[in-house]
């Protein structure tokens, strides 16, 4: 098959501007109209669906609104974020552990029976090798899991088995294992290993712990899927140094036509397990492939792959090229024929690999740099083109005769993006339910289609309606860095709490009236309840001894919407919100004398500028007898 061209070929193709769609979006009046009425949320009224979609190396997760692309809220996940204080107070700190950044990709929605069950989010870090869930009742950051052991580079990841039972990962980066061993990168093939994790999750509450790990060459693992219907308990990924090259990968890890993809049997690697046929590698129970057949098989896909994504039946898989102008599309079924014949067409490291003419469909060719694929639900499939850099609409299996001889004509619709389209997103693609109704495109360049912010230009995202036979793109926003991988949830689907209700605050430091406030010194440390409602503390005064160790309670007992208040401490690098019901801690040690106000930081009523009090910080042998020793001065509440 003459499919693949070379690196050079492309560079050139660049160059000579021959790579673009050739179709621009419409602008006529009348178009223009069309697209603006498609997309407008007009003021009082709602999106129809979230956005949620990953910040990259900012850490965070941002909220939009579909159609109107609006940026609605920030959820802070691997990075603090003074906005709401996350990663000040006591909880979100222990959780953010000593890191202060994360590099977020795939944002995955908790799922039951292939269909978004409106529970959790789930994002990765690559850099910091964790996962991290957000609870969608409050829309926060509950749990942060790593650095996952024997696993380094977390990008093949977070991809949400059918009913949640797994958060399934693969390594980017290969290291010499367990972590800590040193080993010559020269050693490369010898020493190094990537890893496949299943990271458990507790169908009640979330919890997520590391199950188990599949052992696998230093193949740099990429983008992956998991399985459904037919192939349900099965995941897939595609990997893009298969020559295992460790210094110059540009060169050296694209000299292979085809890399191997993995299609990975998670339920026989959970079966293994509890069979004790793994070995413990820094506490994880891990298997070895060679050892343990039926876990593991390749697959030889072109060329240098990145995405790889099952489709709502489950039956399709579909690989993006990128050095290669086409998609791959794998027909589960007869992978599965191939696994049972052991059609396979050699091993490596004792992992069968299957004969590609047994297992392929056919390879679509969709044009120069595919990525990502998002499936509608209706049989169309939708490619994101980095190097082309639009979006194409083609036919999904099956396909008459005349297309498989053919499959130019399987290609229906192109779309010029602006500009190097990464991922996209339809929402509910990787469920049995798309809703097919929006696709999203997140761009990695935006190159000045905006005013001129200075050389750190943004991100863009752009919207294309997808319901009719052409595709229309109807609006376009910019967004912080960087936005990878998206979700979308249709907004009807849940139901987030607009406060903490006070019965369900099971918090022991809350306080929720004037009486059970205090300040109280035991020894070198000051514990202080305080309440915060508009528009005072309660106590307003703290007094504390050079050197001690200051904790502060701080409840909002405000149970209506929208009453936020903030604790900020002058000179003590301290802000946070608190949410109406909520409950948050500060822990600090006082280092300097002096008096040093506390105010609310977040605008609450028209007495919100009064809303302040103050730490005294007394030298040794100051300050009243209550400061010294015994319960500590007290104030306001009047
Ligand atoms: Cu394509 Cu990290 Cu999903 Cu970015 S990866 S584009
Ligand atoms: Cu409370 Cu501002």
């Amino acid at each position: 098959m003459k499919t693949t061209i070379t690196l050079n070929a492309i560079a050139l193709a660049i160059a000579l501007g021959l790579t673009s769609c050739g179709k621009q979006t419409g602008t006529s009046q009348a178009e223009r109209t069309a697209n603006a009425v498609a997309s407008y949320v007009a003021p009082g009224e709602k999106d129809e669906y979230y956005l949620f979609y990953s910040g990259g190396h900012s850490g965070q997760v941002f909220v939009a609104g579909i159609p109107s692309l609006r940026h609605i809220s920030t959820i802070p996940v691997f990075a603090p974020y003074p906005g709401t204080g996350y990663g000040f107070d006591e909880e979100s700190k222990k959780m953010l552990g000593d890191f202060t950044w994360g590099d977020v990709h795939h944002p995955a929605l908790s799922q039951t029976n292939s269909k978004y069950d409106g529970r959790w989010l789930f994002v990765n870090d690559v850099a910091n090798n964790r996962i991290a869930r957000i609870d969608l009742r409050d829309f926060k950051t509950h749990q942060i899991l790593g650095p996952i052991p024997n696993s380094m580079g977390n990008h093949g990841s977070s991809f949400v088995t059918e009913n949640t039972e797994y958060i399934l990962c693969a390594t980017r980066f290969s290291v010499p294992l367990p972590k800590g061993r040193v080993a010559d990168p020269k050693d490369y093939e010898k020493e190094f290993n990537g890893m496949v994790s299943g990271i458990k999750v507790d169908p009640q509450t979330g919890e997520m712990k590391v199950g188990w790990q599949i052992l696998t060459p230093p193949f740099d693992w990429d983008l992956g899927s998991t399985g459904k219907g037919p192939s349900s308990g099965w995941a897939f990924w595609t990997n893009y140094n298969t020559a295992m090259a460790h210094d110059v990968l540009e060169v050296n890890a694209t000299q292979k036509d085809r890399d191997l993809c993995a299609v990975v049997n998670w339920r026989a690697a959970e079966k293994a397990v509890a069979d004790g046929k793994a070995q413990i590698m820094d506490g994880v129970p891990i298997i070895d492939p060679a050892k343990v057949p039926r876990v593991l098989y390749f697959i030889p896909i072109g060329k240098s792959p990145h995405g790889m994504d099952t489709d709502p039946t489950g039956k399709w898989i579909v690989a993006g090229g990128k050095l290669q102008p086409a998609t791959t599309v794998l027909n589960f079924e007869k992978v599965q024929a191939a696994i049972n014949n052991k059609t396979f067409e050699g091993e490596f490291r004792g992992v069968p690999i299957l004969k590609y003419e047994a297992v392929v469909e056919g390879e679509v060719p969709v044009g120069l740099g595919p990525l990502h694929t998002q499936f509608d639900g209706r049989g169309f499939a939708y490619t994101s083109m980095f190097i082309d850099s639009c979006i194409v609409k083609w036919k999904m299996p099956p396909w008459s005769d005349e297309e498989k001889r053919d499959l130019t004509k399987a290609v229906l619709d192109k779309v010029q993006t602006h500009f190097s389209t990464g991922h996209l997103v339809v929402g509910g693609s990787d469920t049995a339910h798309p809703y097919g109704k929006w696709c999203v495109a997140m761009n990695k360049l935006s190159a000045g289609r905006h005013i001129n912010v200075g050389p750190a230009e943004p991100e863009s995202s752009q919207l294309l309606d997808i319901t009719g036979n052409k595709m229309k793109m109807v609006a376009e926003a910019y967004t912080e860095p960087e936005p990878h991988f998206a979700q979308i949830l249709k907004v009807s689907e849940i139901q987030p709490n607009e406060i903490y209700p006070k019965d369900e605050n099971k918090n022991p430091n809350a306080v929720w009236d004037k009486d059970s406030t205090s300040v109280i010194r035991t020894g070198n440390q000051v514990v202080a309840k305080l309440t915060a409602i508009r528009s005072r503390y309660t106590p307003d005064r703290i007094d504390a001894q050079l050197g001690d160790d200051l904790i502060v309670h701080v409840t909002n007992i405000e149970q209506t919407r929208d009453m936020i208040h903030g604790f900020g401490l002058a000179e003590h690098n301290v802000n946070f919100t608190i949410e109406p019901g909520e409950t948050k801690t500060l822990n600090i040690k006082l280092t300097k004398p002096g008096v040093f106000p506390f105010y609310c930081t977040n605008f609450c009523s028209a007495l919100h500028q009064e809303m302040q009090g103050y730490l005294v910080v007394w030298k040794p042998g100051e300050g009243p007898s209550g400061a010294s020793g015994g319960a500590g001065a007290t104030g306001g509440g009047k």
